[in-house]
């Protein structure tokens, strides 16, 4: 860039930058996603084309950014982990947060028809924060949080929309018949009345959708042989189990206990 006498200009400019060695969780989320859930008629309470549209708009995401090691979506969000050290933009948040919105919002619009066929009535907005999260254990808990949440809103909905779906109720009859109900109870009004299991419900309701790379499977070291061939395979162990590398893969399963955590350390290196 040449240097003008208006250059002085980029001095105002806010050089927001993620705390150093520090996890970040970006989430993303519809806007007025009631409005436009309404305008392109999806089903009630889950619309599998639309949520799986949701998911090919992350693995955009991840696919751009290799430092996003993990992603949890549910209803209109998406929250994407970028790993402690990224360089990324010289870890500027700003450039960061609009990157994955752009990102995500431009791939969630080009892979609409590929899922949905209902013509998009008018452009989708998402808008997005950036969290940074010190511990370990607060990126667990984060991912809980939606998840949990993920949980008690399926398990709501459900009973809701069977309510009034199936029951013939009005929205307001149904809310009150929920009111002050815990969780047995609405199973119980699912299964009784309406003959629904709630367990055998798709895993991609009831969990959520999880995006990680699992490194594809690493050659063992050989006990003997060359040097340099030892070295190689030692390089190729280190680096494919960074959770930067292999393909993204869209997964229904729980985060909330150890074993996901447990079966990926990288996720939680620092
Ligand atoms: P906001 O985020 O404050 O701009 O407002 P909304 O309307 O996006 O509210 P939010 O994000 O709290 O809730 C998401 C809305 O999107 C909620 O009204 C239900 C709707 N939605 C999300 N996924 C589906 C789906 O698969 N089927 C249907 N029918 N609605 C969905
Ligand atoms: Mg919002
Ligand atoms: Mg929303
Ligand atoms: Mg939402
Ligand atoms: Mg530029």
């Amino acid at each position: 860039m040449a240097n003008s006498r208006f250059g002085y200009v980029r001095e105002f400019e806010d050089y927001d930058r993620l705390l150093p060695s520090t996890f970040s969780v970006v989430r993303i989320d519809g806007q007025s996603f009631h409005r436009f859930s309404d305008t392109h008629q999806f089903a009630k309470p889950n619309d599998k084309r639309a949520l799986e549209c949701m998911n090919s708009a992350a693995q955009f995401v991840m696919e751009e950014m290799e430092d996003v090691t993990l992603a949890f979506g549910e209803s209109d969000e998406f929250s994407f982990l970028l790993r402690p050290d990224t360089p990324l933009y010289d870890r500027r948040k700003a450039k960061i947060l609009t990157k994955v919105v752009s990102a995500f919002t431009s791939a969630f619009v080009y892979n609409w028809s590929r899922y949905l066929n209902i013509p998009l009535a008018y452009p989708p907005v998402f808008d997005g924060r950036v969290v940074t999260y010190p511990l370990p254990k607060h990126v667990r808990d984060y991912f809980a949080w939606r998840q949990v949440d993920t949980h008690i809103n399926n398990l709501y909905n459900t009973s809701f929309w069977a309510i009034v779906q199936q029951g013939g109720k009005t929205e307001r009859e149904a809310h009150k018949i929920l009111q002050g109900t815990v969780s047995a109870q609405k199973h119980d009004i699912l299964y009784k009345d309406y003959g629904i299991n709630y367990n055998t419900l798709d895993e991609m309701y009831k969990k959520g959708s999880v995006l990680v790379r699992d490194p594809p499977p690493l050659p063992e070291v050989p006990k003997d042989g060359a040097y340099k061939e030892k070295k190689r395979i030692e390089k190729l162990r280190k680096d494919g189990i960074d959770g930067t590398r292999g393909s993204v893969q869209i997964l229904h399963v729980d985060i909330i206990k150890d074993d996901f955590w447990n079966q990926r350390p990288w996720l939680l290196a620092q």
